[in-house]
């Protein structure tokens, strides 16, 4: 209890006007995905610039941007809640062969200590060894935190400092979690992740990769299948107002958090 309440004293102690992110929200319900989901849309508000995609190792152009219900991955909607959908839809990515199909944003400025950041992921299995799904953090080119559903693991997994990827005891299905990231230092952050079926949260405090206040955010798939296309959805990007993030993200997982630190020890 006594960091929780070390980083609420902190936010609380954020100078009024200290530079940090504007609230911001983008879901693929927005009009500007009426049309479909084309390089550059900048849809919702609060963002620096609006997606950027790329592809790497897709010399037969099999990669794929677009959108599409997050209902149809593994054996559907168990639970009929609608995934990870807004208005019907989700922003879907798709890889095949050796390719990887990467979306890019920028915040409108680096993420402080104060600000906070989440989205909706829903992601299949995809086999190992190679091929994963994942969301990464940037501080300028750098990788500072790294989230990933690989082949190999049956749970997410997240990077923390120098250690590589750490399970976070969240089961990797296709029902879809929701994520939430709050720096609590230059150095450190706090991390949220909650399956949406079950509703089981996991509340991790970790080190990044790299020192600095993130200002870029990717999602990515790797298909390593020459067979099939290996698809990722995700949507509900967001910077959430400094009230709800101190509720939903350093508030109230305190105690979840001494708990799944009680069952790991
Ligand atoms: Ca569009
Ligand atoms: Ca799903
Ligand atoms: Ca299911
Ligand atoms: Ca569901």
């Amino acid at each position: 209890m006594r960091s929780a309440l070390v980083l609420i004293v902190a936010a609380a102690l954020l100078p009024a006007g200290a530079a940090r992110a504007a609230t911001a929200h983008d879901d693929a319900s927005d009009p500007a995905y009426d049309d479909g989901f084309q390089d550059g849309d900048d849809g919702g508000s609060g963002f620096g610039t609006g997606w950027t995609f790329t592809t790497n190792n897709d010399p037969g152009g099999l990669t794929k941007f677009g959108l599409g219900s997050s209902t149809v991955n593994g054996d559907g909607d168990s639970n009929g809640d609608g995934d990870i959908d807004t208005g019907g839809r989700a922003w879907r990515l798709a890889a095949h062969g050796v390719a990887q199909a990467e979306l890019y944003r920028s915040f409108s400025g680096p993420l402080a200590v104060g600000d906070a950041f989440s989205f909706d992921l829903d992601t299949e299995a995809i086999p190992p060894p190679f091929g994963f799904s994942s969301f990464e953090l940037l501080t300028g080119a750098n990788i500072a935190f790294d989230f990933r559903r690989s082949g190999s693991d049956p749970d997410y997994e997240y990077s923390d400092g120098d250690q590589f990827f750490l399970d976070t005891g969240i089961p990797a299905d296709d029902e879809g979690v929701h994520v939430a990231l709050a720096p609590t230092s230059s150095t450190t952050y706090r991390l949220r992740v909650t399956a949406l079926a079950t509703g089981v949260t996991a509340v991790i405090d970790g080190a990044f990769f790299t020192a600095g206040m993130p200002d870029w955010f990717r999602f990515g798939v790797q298909a390593d299948d020459t067979t099939t296309s290996r698809i990722l959805f995700v949507n509900a990007v967001t910077v959430p107002e400094p009230s709800a993030r101190d509720e939903q993200l350093l508030a109230a997982p305190a105690l979840l958090a001494l708990s799944l630190r009680r069952r790991r020890g």
